[in-house]
């Protein structure tokens, strides 16, 4: 890349410098190198946002859905054509490997297309009357403005698979991403206009946490969606209720993976280290806990452990690299805290668990891919998310044992379980409590055509995707149809 990019605003159609604090994104690998700089918008560009979305409102949602999925197609081609270039950017902006940042990219490009072809699925439903010449059908209209607002770990595919459903239901946008990744949602933004999207259809504000609470309690914001932190995910959720529109809030995650005896081995191991480390640990899917019965233990760790010692840490566009830095100085700082914190209460550092303390890897955000053992007692990395490279391992008798530990946590998000006996995996879709569960394979992804989401405290609100995505972005009227008396 050559210099540092510059940070805009997208409001009403108008690319706008903003006039709140300076807001400097930096490369996690290299910290002393700037990858985009401007300033934080600031409240009255959130009212000018918002009424720029209102004022587009009604003419989007009377264009047909074919016509607006047109538009979302048109974006699918620019973002795939330059997957290569921006994937590079991501990987410098947000840490993810060049390979992951890349495929991140082609994923939003994905999930643009499939909304972009709605207008070819079921649009609502009808139902046969109890009284004679009448049909009762059931319609879907937008909501109005939805206020989106979006985590630094997917730059890219997050956005898409919020701003790709909103649009295409009909509704307006007004989005803020995190303050860390300004450069990949500039990009997505670029995208959509250069795709004909109309002014103030989608409007992007970027900033901090004040940015965010703008929107959110924004007397012209209809609905809104988050993906994030369980705490500002319920505080989200608290402020929609509290003036009456709906929110779908994805949050925290524990997960899950649960190795049983048969297991084949080496799959598991292969699949619970991406699981655990890509991303740099840092998905709301993310294999953070690790369950194995007794039988399979002892080879499973040892093979585990040589592998997890053996991942090339570095440089996220070098492609030699499986595994990045974190994505800022507070994300290092609170892994490592809370990897402390296990070790205090009686976790044993089986590898990583150390700062770097030389070289490249020192002055970069990076944490070590770092395995801990636990007993019984209770321990907070078992409970609390880190969202970092930290997978927390516990022994079970059998499996029994192991659905319980794996359901053993507030959040439900995701689960992988590891075992060649169908008998063992139906039992694992009926015990272990979670939006999306993996047979064989590991806790994170997502498909743009099924649900997405938690169970428990990982989630409030619909969830997201496929024709989930249609029951929040949508409302339905119920339309009791009879024509007139015949004849008459
Ligand atoms: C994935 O597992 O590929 O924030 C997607 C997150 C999730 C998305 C995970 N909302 O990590």
């Amino acid at each position: 890349m050559t210099g540092p990019a510059s940070v805009r605003h997208l409001i009403d159609g108008e690319w706008l410098p903003g006039g709140g604090d300076a807001l400097v994104s930096v490369n996690p690998a290299r910290p002393t190198v700037v990858v985009a700089e401007g300033s934080c918008a600031v409240a009255s560009d959130v009212d000018a946002a918002v009424g720029a979305a209102a004022a587009a409102a009604p003419s989007w949602a009377a264009t047909g859905m074919h016509q607006r999925g047109a538009r979302l197609l048109a974006a699918a081609e620019i973002v795939e054509r330059n997957a290569e270039r921006w994937g590079l950017e991501l990987a410098t902006e947000e840490g993810k490997t060049r390979a992951e940042a890349v495929g991140e990219v082609r994923r939003a490009a994905q999930i643009l297309r499939y909304y972009g072809n709605e207008g070819d699925r079921q649009a609502g439903e009808i139902y046969s009357s109890p009284r004679p010449g009448e049909q009762i059908l059931v319609t879907r209209k937008p909501l109005g403005v939805v206020g989106v607002v979006t985590p630094f770990n997917f730059p890219i595919a997050i956005p898409a698979w919020k701003i790709a459903p909103a649009l295409v239901y009909g509704n307006t946008v007004v989005w803020k991403p995190a303050s860390t990744v300004p450069l990949l949602a500039l990009r997505f933004a670029e995208a959509l206009t250069d795709a004909g999207l109309p002014p103030g259809v989608l409007n992007l504000v970027v900033g901090g946490a004040d940015i965010g609470d703008a929107i959110v309690n924004h007397p012209g914001i209809d609905g809104i969606t988050f993906t994030g932190s369980t705490g500002v995910g319920r505080r989200i959720a608290a402020a929609a209720a509290a003036r009456g529109v709906p929110a779908q809030a994805e949050m925290g995650g524990k997960n899950a993976a649960v190795v049983l005896d048969d297991a084949d081995l080496d799959l598991a191991v292969e699949q619970v280290l991406l699981g655990a480390f890509r991303s740099t640990g840092q998905k709301c899917t993310a294999t953070s806990r690790l369950i194995v019965t007794a039988g399979i233990a002892d080879a499973f760790s040892e093979a585990l452990l040589a592998q997890a010692r053996a991942l090339r840490v570095g440089d996220p566009v070098d492609d030699a690299t499986q595994m990045g830095p974190v994505v800022s100085d507070s994300a290092q700082q609170s892994i490592t805290a809370g990897i402390d914190t296990a070790v205090t209460q009686g976790a044993t550092v089986l590898t990583g668990g150390r700062p770097y303390q030389d070289g490249a890897l020192a002055q970069g955000y990076f944490v070590a891919p770092t395995v801990v053992e636990l007993g019984a007692a209770p321990v907070d990395v078992w409970t609390d998310e880190l969202f970092g490279p930290v997978l927390a391992i516990r022994r079970a008798t059998d499996a029994e044992e192991a659905f319980a530990l794996a359901n053993d946590s507030e959040f439900g998000l995701s689960a992988a379980v590891f075992t060649q006996d169908m008998t063992r995996a139906l039992q694992a879709v009926e015990r272990i409590d979670v939006g999306v569960l993996h047979v064989n394979s590991e806790s994170a992804g997502a498909d743009p055509h099924v649900p997405f989401g938690g169970a428990k405290k990982s989630g409030l609100g619909p969830k997201e995707q496929g024709g989930a995505a249609r029951e929040f972005f949508t409302h339905t009227t119920t339309v009791y149809l009879r024509g007139g008396r015949a004849g008459s």
